[in-house]
């Protein structure tokens, strides 16, 4: 047997525990704890779920790096992707019947649109990239929910009439379920982590779709310790439709977003607004000297030109100008008019911009600095524990399938033991915060939003809500509130919430103890 790596300390705790029940019970239940160690082994799943067209192969390219992931309706946009690090660039089809076909990428370096394979016999592709990123992070593309394809939404309603969580499909106004479709349920089923991507309107079916991940996970669902929102498309957000919004897009944006993740709720760590395309573009080297020369081109029209130009697209590639038509086709296809305009301001500030000048304004303009870090604050610095707490979720699932009653004792017992280790703690705390975000426990609002700040990153000032507090001040502040919890604990709250408090009081106590550490060290 090859020795499984895993991500740290509290997955190897997992892993051994189910290296050691598996000579304890019987073969389906031992072949069952198999699976979850061989999953314990990989790096975290994120799976990247949201309406169709939300823009969710835009942002998987743009975190990868490389233009991989078609990002126009054609048949490979509707299976699913995995694309994991791997020493040779490789694509996979995985078949239905459980075989495999390799399939070359296109010239481009993208995965084909024609799969060489009817579509029905299509389990999803496994795409293997030399990409760093991935080293720590399997990206799972999906094909979204909201299908105008009439078979497939019947089959979807089938699957949801046969597994009896019909509660998720709720019909929309025109009768038509909107759902997660079957592929990517299944898809979501495996995942640990979830970007969730949102476009302006936070509809009835975005917050179903939240919840089916959570009915597709089974004990998993998703809580703001595994689940991240992006509101995707902020360049195409109107000003005008945002109260209170200054006039800017990204100012009306900001906004939007922080009214969507009250709307969503607990479910979700944040809202971030993000241009999908504009990180693309920026990210995958699709924007070229060439482009940053059109640019410049368009810098130097008439002022009057430009702006008429920018009123809308098709005035865009429509107006008579020296700029070529096929070249601002291109701009648009690249930038869209918010893009373009942002190149033009960084030009008009800078008439010497160059092309790597350009694309880092692009970059910055499209927001996906902050969701790249919120991404490795929330998933990559916390992956051991996510991939822990789904591990034990998985063996409790193993164990309730079990005939046997003595073989899922054993089990249970197992995971209480290693529990209730203090080591354990962080596993206490992300169970904490999904019992809170799902509402099992009810707390005061104020204290709802500290304990998901708590949970929801590694980082101490943001769990303490003091970005920029100094070190003394923290140290204080953790000390405080752990005294807080610890009161709060014992009197005034129900048993339920005194259970999490206890939690939440060993946290601050846990964050007291490591600042102090860092300040002495
Ligand atoms: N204006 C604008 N268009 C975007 C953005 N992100 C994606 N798109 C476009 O939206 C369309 C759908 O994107 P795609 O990634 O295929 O969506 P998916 O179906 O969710 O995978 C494509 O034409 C993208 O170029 C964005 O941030 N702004
Ligand atoms: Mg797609």
């Amino acid at each position: 047997m090859t020795t499984q790596r895993t991500r740290g300390p509290l997955s190897d705790a997992v892993a051994r525990l189910c290296a050691d029940l598996r000579g304890r019970v019987g073969t389906d239940t031992a072949n069952g704890l198999h699976e979850v160690l061989l999953r314990l082994g990989e790096p975290l799943q994120l799976a990247v779920v949201g309406r169709i067209k939300s823009g969710k192969s835009t942002l998987v390219n743009a975190l990868i790096g490389r233009n991989v992931a078609p990002t126009d309706v054609g048949e490979c946009t509707r299976v699913v992707t995995r694309f994991r690090y791997g020493t040779v660039d490789r694509v996979e089809v995985i078949l239905r019947d459980g075989g495999k076909r390799s399939l070359p990428f296109s010239p481009d370096g993208a995965i084909p649109a024609d799969l060489g394979v009817e579509r029905e016999h299509v389990s999803h592709l496994e795409a293997y990239l030399t990409n760093e990123v991935l080293r720590d992070l399997t990206v799972i593309d999906t094909p979204g929910l909201g299908s105008t394809d009439d078979s497939s939404v019947a089959r979807t309603e089938a699957v949801l009439g046969e597994s009896g969580t019909t509660g998720t499909g709720a019909a929309e106004p025109d009768g038509r379920a909107e759902v997660l479709d079957p592929v990517s349920r299944s898809a979501v089923a495996g995942a640990e982590a979830v970007l969730y991507v949102v476009t302006q309107s936070v509809r009835a079916d975005d917050q179903r779709a939240l919840s089916s991940f959570g009915a597709a996970t089974g004990n998993r669902p998703a809580g703001p310790a595994n689940a991240l929102a992006v509101l995707n498309k902020a360049d195409t957000v109107e000003p005008e439709s945002v109260r209170d919004s200054d006039g800017s897009v990204w100012h009306a944006a900001s906004l939007l977003a922080e009214r969507q993740a009250r709307q969503l709720g607990p479910r979700v760590t944040d809202v971030l607004p993000v241009v999908g395309l504009l990180a693309e573009t920026a990210e995958t080297g699709m924007f070229t000297a060439s482009d940053a020369e059109a640019l410049h081109r368009l810098a130097g029209l008439d002022e009057a030109t430009r702006e008429t130009l920018l009123i809308s697209a098709d005035l865009f590639t429509g107006w008579e100008c020296e700029v070529p038509t096929g070249t601002r086709a291109r701009l648009l296809e690249l930038l869209d008019l918010y893009g373009i305009g942002r190149a033009l301001d960084a030009i008009a500030a800078d008439p010497a911009i160059t092309a790597g000048g350009l694309r880092r304004v692009l970059h910055e303009s499209s927001g996906l600095y902050e969701v790249s870090r919120r991404l490795n604050a929330v998933f990559r610095a916390r992956a051991d524990g996510i991939k822990a707490a789904a591990g034990l979720a998985s063996m409790t699932a193993v164990a309730q399938r079990s005939r046997d009653p003595a073989e899922r004792g054993r089990i249970q017992d197992g995971i209480e033991a290693l529990l209730a280790r203090p080591d354990a703690h962080q596993l206490r705390l992300l169970e904490a915060l999904t019992l809170v975000s799902s509402g099992e426990v009810t707390l005061p609002s104020d204290l709802l939003d500290e304990v998901l700040r708590l949970g929801a990153s590694n980082n101490p000032s943001e769990r303490l809500g003091m970005l920029g507090g100094t070190p003394d001040r923290m140290i204080e502040y953790a000390m405080e509130r752990a005294n807080w919890w610890r009161s709060f604990a014992s009197l005034g709250s129900t048993p339920a919430q005194s259970r999490v408090a206890h939690v939440v009081h060993r946290a601050y106590f846990l964050l007291w103890q490591r600042l102090r550490g860092g300040t002495r060290g």
